[in-house]
């Protein structure tokens, strides 16, 4: 079964469409002349909860996406106990039933930014990072 939950656009992700609009969320160029940012072709992250040497984890720890473009994380509990997914610096907060996907589509997100994912229900489950990437 599916579960699938939607995350409201921030103030930021509404000022960053309405610049998209008009002139692009597109970095400066680097130093060197190179483009700085990332080019992604990813819509969906995949990621497990797992249970690994008696500790609860999420696999990949470290998520890397680009910013200014819909991505969905596409979260897996293998578990046999429901696990929290929550990531507070932009207010989402999820439950993963055992044995079930749940999808959970961020908003339009900001470049260089770095939040900690959580477990809401056990505080002792090991965090992972959402890394946000700048796009080219
Ligand atoms: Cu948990």
């Amino acid at each position: 079964m599916t579960t699938r939950i939607s995350i409201h656009a921030s103030h930021i992700a509404i000022a960053c469409l309405l610049l998209a609009s008009t002139s692009g969320c597109d970095s400066q160029p680097g130093a060197d002349g190179a483009p700085a940012g990332y080019r992604s072709d990813v819509s969906e992250v995949q990621v497990i909860s797992a249970v690994v040497g008696g500790k609860n984890i999420f696999i990949p720890s470290t998520i890397v996406v680009v910013a200014g473009k819909p991505q969905t994380l596409s979260v897996f509990n293998t578990a046999d106990k429901p696990h929290g997914f929550a990531i507070r610096g932009l207010s989402i907060e999820a439950v993963l039933m055992p044995g079930e996907e749940t999808k959970i589509e961020l908003p339009i997100l900001e470049g260089s930014e770095i939040y900690t994912i959580g477990c809401q229900l056990h505080p002792p489950h090991r965090t992972a990072t959402l890394v946000v990437v700048p796009a080219r």
